[in-house]
């Protein structure tokens, strides 16, 4: 298959010659989305679901046609699909709206040693202000969630499971549709942090049956500062709001309030909503390349960054077997924030550090690594400048005798 390169239609290297390997921390932006952007700004401006006049009802119909594109392309229904800050927000917003009420002093919250610190420090909290405790699943050799494992934890106590569908660091995907079949075999609920499988995936809650499912619209060619929490119907009927005031609510009085059926339940005040707006073009982005050719992109890079990795003496990768296009490694003897600093005098931007994985960090044994991540944008020639850069690095390091 050619290239998928597509970097033309990313107006961010018409400024700068970059070679972006950094989409795990944040996608780069085409062109339409921006266009749809400032096309908000420049023909609507107005705010959704209050005038009652044509430009609000129009801005109100663009803002609905993202919900509707955003079920479909997660097989959800319209009124499953709410609008957040980003995955943070949502996975908050399952922890602090569903976890508070339903939780209880010896319930269980199953999470893994792979979890963003943003589907692990929510749980935490909720656990100790519920005085329910937090499990983890022991991960595999490799650093994997299997489902025999994740077994040997789940038990009648076990009340909510928060896993990530793909690690943000080792890039393995957790069999998680398994995973939820037996949680719910326990009555549990199923919470899934896809920020790093959404972009990469195609995802089909209907198939995998999970209860909530999170994702960031910046991660996958979207603006920043937007998320998606998806919700089956009931949960979300029977989830409490986290945030109070406009839109959201139906009645307010003196003597009490109702709130508005799911999702406006949980979108408070005035939402983001060019970034919703054009979040749309993001998914037809996605949708017209097709998660079947960028896999094979994604794998073809990969491999190829694997390959020469392979014969750099002192380069460790920790996840040669992950099944998307993620490279996670050190020069040993290295802090990967020097080798990053070489890395950025030629122009490669690399994420060095810990990856808000604390935890993975710990169970590695490292304190921060370099990780390589690939996307549409992503060419051999991208691969080749990491290569050399990293040559370069070793040498460097090895001649300042480190
Ligand atoms: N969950 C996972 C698995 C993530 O990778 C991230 C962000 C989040 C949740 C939070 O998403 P946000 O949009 O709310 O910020 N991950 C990373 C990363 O790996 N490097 O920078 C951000």
């Amino acid at each position: 298959m050619e290239s998928l390169s597509l970097k033309k239609d990313f107006p961010v290297f018409d400024q700068n010659d970059i070679a972006y390997l950094d989409t795990a921390a944040t996608s780069l932006t085409p062109r339409s989305v921006i266009g749809k952007l400032t096309d908000y700004y420049n023909n609507y401006s107005a705010n959704v679901h209050r005038g009652v006049y044509r430009l609000s009802h129009e801005a109100t119909e663009l803002y609905n046609a993202t919900r509707e594109a955003t079920a479909r392309f997660i097989n959800a229904e319209f009124e499953e699909i709410v609008f957040t800050r980003g995955a943070s927000s949502a996975l908050n917003l399952v922890a602090f709206g569903y976890g508070l009420s339903n939780l209880n002093p010896g319930d269980e919250i199953i999470i893994s040693e792979l979890e963003h610190h943003s589907n692990f420090l929510p749980w935490q909290q909720v656990a100790k202000k519920t005085g329910a405790k937090v499990v983890y699943v022991p991960l595999s050799e490799e650093g994997r969630i299997e489902v025999e494992a994740f077994a040997s934890v789940l038990n009648e106590n076990t009340k909510i499971v928060a896993l990530t569908h793909v690690s943000n660091v080792m890039g393995y995907i957790t069999p998680i549709k398994a995973i939820t079949e037996l949680a719910h075999s326990q009555n549990a609920v199923v919470c899934v942090d896809a920020a790093q499988s959404a972009p990469h995936l195609q995802i089909d809650v209907k198939e995998i049956d999970c209860d909530f499912l999170a994702f960031s619209s910046h991660k996958m060619l979207g603006p920043k500062g937007l998320g998606v929490l998806y919700g089956k119907k009931k949960r979300l009927e029977n989830m409490e709001p986290v945030e109070y005031g406009g839109d959201m609510v139906e009645t307010a009085s003196k003597d009490g309030s109702t709130w508005q059926a799911p999702p406006l339940k949980f979108e408070t005040g005035t939402p983001p909503i060019a970034s919703v707006v054009a979040f749309f073009e993001a998914l037809r982005y996605l949708q017209n390349i097709g998660f079947v050719a960028l896999k094979e992109h994604e794998q073809r890079l990969k491999k190829y960054v694997l390959d020469a990795f392979s014969n750099i003496e002192s380069v460790k990768v920790y996840n040669p077997t992950s099944e998307t296009g993620m490279v996670t490694f050190n020069i040993e003897g290295v802090h990967p924030h020097d080798v990053v600093t070489v890395l950025d005098e030629d122009n490669i931007a690399l994420r060095a550090g810990h990856h808000c994985a604390q935890p993975l960090m710990q169970w590695l044994g490292v304190v921060a690594t370099l990780r390589a991540s690939f996307y549409v944008y992503n060419t051999l020639e991208d691969c080749d400048r990491l290569i050399e850069s990293v040559k370069k690095a070793v040498t460097f390091f090895k001649e300042a005798g480190l």
